[in-house]
């Protein structure tokens, strides 16, 4: 009994330490760069500058209609927000000024650490 929970207690320890941190460059020239797959734990850093954007949460991919979870301030020309990702999922996001004309919406997918790791051995 000592030893599983040890085990579990090494695996969640693993799991922070594994964490990454993954830095998007939120541009209207980089939309397609803004759809990544993470793992759960991981923080994404989005930054902009010269240009004025925000970030929200949207229910569906290319919904330009915030679902009030999570997402940034105000649109501003200098902007950065960060938000760890927990859970395992498909989490869409856009910017409030440019969704509808530049197509300015993405996508997070969280998906297991072992199921990263098939994908890049198959
Ligand atoms: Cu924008």
């Amino acid at each position: 009994m000592l030893l599983l929970l040890l085990l579990i207690l090494g695996c969640a320890l693993l799991h922070e330490i594994l964490a990454l941190e993954h830095k998007i460059v939120w541009d209207t020239n980089a939309i397609s760069a803004a759809s990544i797959t993470i793992a759960p734990g991981d923080t994404v850093v989005w930054s902009w500058s010269a240009q004025t954007h925000n970030l929200l949460s949207t229910a569906s991919r290319g919904q330009c209609q915030y679902s009030g979870v999570w997402g940034s301030p105000d649109p501003a020309n200098n902007g950065m927000y960060a938000r760890k990702f927990d859970e395992v999922g498909e989490f869409h996001y856009f910017c409030a000024i440019h969704c509808g004309a530049l197509k300015m919406f993405a996508t997070i997918s969280v998906k297991s650490k072992h199921i990263i790791a098939s994908a890049l051995i198959a």
